[in-house]
């Protein structure tokens, strides 16, 4: 029987919500304060999913400036009713829910409307199409009488769908299984007349569970399911490779099977890097409700693949960029709002030179970036572009030049957990204007100058390795040298706090309103499981 290797979608993809139309299968997650936001992906099979564009990708749609990095967009729901997309989504402030916006699409790749304001209190924001065609808005809570009934309340109110408005009485559904944390992430399914109600509880750290309740009407009262938690890692060892697992949405494949994507994390000694990832586990539905991973009773790494499903390829090779596309490919990102005007794509034109493997390319080719003024410390939108860490084990490699003229002026690399939490690997120059490579960390805001290397070029290649214990920093110049090693679990969440995972980055920074000085990178390169071999 063909497999298929859990997560699905590795590095920092929380919250993961599902739907199908047809045969395709549309996939959103969280995105924070990182632009473009609220990421879509397609599949055929719910293995291999395939970037397919952004839900937020104008500036316009919502405003990020300002907050901090696990703020911003939480936890959307996408799903789709007569020929339209609709995606649900909380705008977080100071980790509350502070704005809920709906956004609607005819083509899931884009374009998607402005955002319309539902008048709705909390996090988690769902939408359940019923038979009828009516649609039913889902949320949770702070509930009123917390001693009485446990933190969260799972609530709902019907949406119209003429005015895009949420009407009629506020119905308060449930409460949750356990009561002892905040339930959250509703998802409404109907199943041979029953209306099932999946939740998240315990919070989305080691007590993370899915829990479910049940009723005859979709307003309820809904009556929990008493085998919650119907999905929980809680219970395993530390041997478990798996943890943190909940925030399920179902859906139904054109064969009839149901499979949940749920997120969970793969902590090392008891600290995970990677951020919150997106798993897929069937789902069996019995008399009693959903059975959650049937045959293990938990996730899998590795898990039976979906029915019709021949053997699966799933992509984990070296990616390299040479920016010398007309856009910036699907899995880069900036900070709080779009780079323009900092970072640029450059076709090229010009003379040949010596690219990192030998291949002869234009001089000009590549990413330019001005260095800004704003630090990657700053709530702004800093010139930083990055991409998910997605493996442990990684190699990232990146060709910059830059011909700094002040220690102040520097571009490079960044391993990036957040604006408070993160090491760079920067080109810079001393004093004197010599050039530098300078290993730096950011901890709870405050910088640490760990290694400084004199080298003889303005143009280097800086490299990080990652692997179970530490992210090595290297300059591969001249004979190469290493700058140093910070212990892996400086860039975890559990070090960190919030609900990223670590991000590789391009940045500069330095840079004053009137001097325009650029960096120049030529290409990146991120090579899974590289870490600690020769390239
Ligand atoms: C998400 C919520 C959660 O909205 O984290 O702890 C939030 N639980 O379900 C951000 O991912």
């Amino acid at each position: 029987m063909p497999t298929f290797t859990n997560p699905v979608l590795p590095g920092s993809h929380p919250d993961p919500s599902v739907c199908r139309v047809g045969e395709d299968f549309y996939l959103v997650t969280s995105s924070f304060a990182y632009f473009p936001g609220l990421p879509l992906f397609h599949s055929r099979d719910l293995v291999n999913w395939t970037p397919l564009g952004h839900v937020v990708d104008r500036p316009s749609q919502v405003s990020l400036t300002g907050l901090d990095v696990s703020d911003g967009l939480w936890a959307a729901t996408v799903r789709h009713h007569e020929g339209t997309f609709y995606v649900v989504v909380t705008l977080a402030r100071g980790r509350q829910g502070s704005t809920t916006f709906l956004f609607t699409a005819a083509d899931p790749a884009g374009p998607w409307s402005d955002p319309t304001d539902l008048e709705a209190e909390g996090i988690d924001p769902s939408l359940f199409f019923d038979d009828d065609g009516r649609c039913w808005f889902t949320a949770c809570r702070d509930a009123a009488e917390p001693e009485v009934t446990g933190p969260g309340e799972l609530w709902m109110r019907e949406l119209d769908l003429e005015s895009l408005a949420l009407t009629g009485p506020t119905h308060a559904l449930w409460y949750g299984a356990m009561r002892g944390a905040w339930v959250e992430a509703p998802h409404v399914y109907k199943r041979d007349g029953v209306y099932y109600l999946i939740a998240a509880e315990g919070g989305t750290e080691h007590h993370h569970a899915v829990t479910a309740a049940r009723s005859g009407t979709v307003t309820g009262p809904y009556s929990t399911d008493p085998r919650s938690p119907l999905l929980t890692h809680r219970h395993r060892g530390d041997a478990e490779p798996i943890h943190n697992v909940g925030h399920a949405d179902l859906v139904d494949t054109p064969a009839g099977e149901t499979w949940a994507v749920v997120l969970g994390v793969r902590p090392l000694d008891g600290t995970h890097t990677l951020g919150r990832e997106v798993f897929l586990v069937p789902v069996e539905w019995t008399p009693r409700g959903p059975v959650f991973a049937p045959d293990a009773g938990r996730v899998r790494l590795s898990e039976r693949a979906t029915a019709g499903a021949v053997a699966v390829a799933q992509g984990d090779g070296v990616v390299r960029d040479e920016f010398d596309g007309a856009v910036l490919g699907p899995e880069w990102n900036s900070l709080r709002g779009p780079v323009d005007g900092l970072v640029s794509l450059e076709s090229g034109g010009g003379g040949a030179v010596e690219g990192g493997t030998g291949e002869a390319r234009s001089e000009k080719a590549g990413l330019r970036i001005r260095l800004s003024p704003d630090a990657l410390t700053s709530t702004g939108t800093p010139a930083f572009l990055a991409r998910r860490q997605q493996h442990v084990r990684m190699r990232a490699r990146t060709r910059v030049h830059l011909a700094a003229t002040a220690p102040s002026q520097e571009a490079g690399l960044a391993v990036f957990q957040n604006h408070h939490q993160h090491a760079t690997l920067a080109l810079t120059a001393d004093t004197s204007g010599t050039p530098q490579v300078v290993l730096t960390t950011v901890e709870a805001g405050t910088a640490t100058r760990l290694a400084a290397i004199t080298v003889t070029d303005d143009e280097v290649v800086l490299a990080v390795d990652s692997d179970e214990s530490d992210y090595t920093f290297r300059v591969e110049a001249g004979t190469g040298a290493t700058l140093g090693s910070i212990e892996r679990s400086f860039f975890s969440t559990e070090r960190a706090g919030g609900f990223v995972g670590v991000h590789l980055g391009l940045y500069g920074t330095g840079g004053t309103t009137t001097d325009a000085a650029e960096a120049h990178v030529r290409w990146f390169e991120y090579a899974p499981g590289q870490a600690g071999t020769d390239g």
